[in-house]
């Protein structure tokens, strides 16, 4: 049977292939990847002939295709692997439920962090955040302190994961923290020991760096997706 092929768009934007893409590395489901630079003149087509949306990212697995990043995530848990992408597999029924809330949270709102601090992987910019950005950093600042305390007064052997184990909330929160690498120490923007904490644990994981390392050999820059002053630009850019 053929692997399955996930269709992403570039690594230094496009943050809705990164939570796909973590996900699939994470449980280990051995997959091709098909890149494609977004808002150049040939990828309209090419997206449109893969994707029902006209958006990345797009899993093709056993000739069905599979639009939208959740519905991705829902096909990996259903289909792809045998482990639970909800935490830990003794996790509580309100665990669970409890790191869902959290994948739906984000996939469906924080629209602060998500139109004011947009994925550049290779930049350090400076913002200035508006009332509901900042209300939003502070939620999930919330949700990180929440998550990390919960773990830490459980007997699991935590490996510094929202749900013990990593977790599809951990690749829907991981754009967010390349995010905040991007903009909150530029714009000033302090944050909890927590959070840093959990910074920490996302940037060091192995799959992040690739990731990271290979936004930053990629030259397309979208204009649309620069906000905020640029003081710093890493990667063959730089
Ligand atoms: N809700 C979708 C959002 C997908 C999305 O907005 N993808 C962006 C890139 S991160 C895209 O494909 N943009 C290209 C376009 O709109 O032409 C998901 O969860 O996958």
């Amino acid at each position: 049977m053929n692997k399955p092929l996930l269709i992403i768009g570039n690594k230094n934007y496009s943050s809705w292939s990164l939570r796909a893409w973590l996900l699939l590395k994470m449980f280990d489901i051995d997959f091709n990847e098909h890149p494609i630079a977004l808002f150049s003149d040939s990828s309209k087509p090419i997206l449109q002939a893969h994707s029902a949306t006209g958006k990345v990212p797009v899993l093709v697995d056993d000739g069905i295709n599979i639009c939208d990043s959740l519905a991705i995530a829902l096909y990996v848990n259903d289909y792809l692997t045998d482990k639970s992408i909800w935490g830990n597999e003794k996790n509580s029924k309100a665990e669970r439920s409890h790191c869902q809330s959290l994948v739906a949270e984000m996939h469906s709102g924080l629209m602060g962090i998500r139109s004011e601090m947009p994925m550049n992987i290779r930049a350090t910019a400076r913002i200035q955040p508006s009332k509901q950005c900042l209300a939003d950093i502070a939620r999930v600042e919330q949700i990180f302190a929440q998550c990390l305390q919960n773990k830490a007064k459980s007997s699991d052997l935590s490996e510094g994961y929202l749900f013990g184990e990593f977790s599809v909330a951990d690749a829907f929160f991981a754009p967010v923290i390349f995010r905040l690498k991007t903009y909150a120490d530029a714009s000033k923007i302090a944050l909890k020991p927590t959070t840093e904490k959990y910074c920490e644990v996302m940037l060091s994981n192995p799959y992040m760096q690739q990731w990271q390392a290979l936004a930053l050999q990629e030259t397309q820059v979208i204009a649309d997706d620069e906000a905020g002053e640029i003081v710093r630009v890493v990667g063959v850019l730089g």
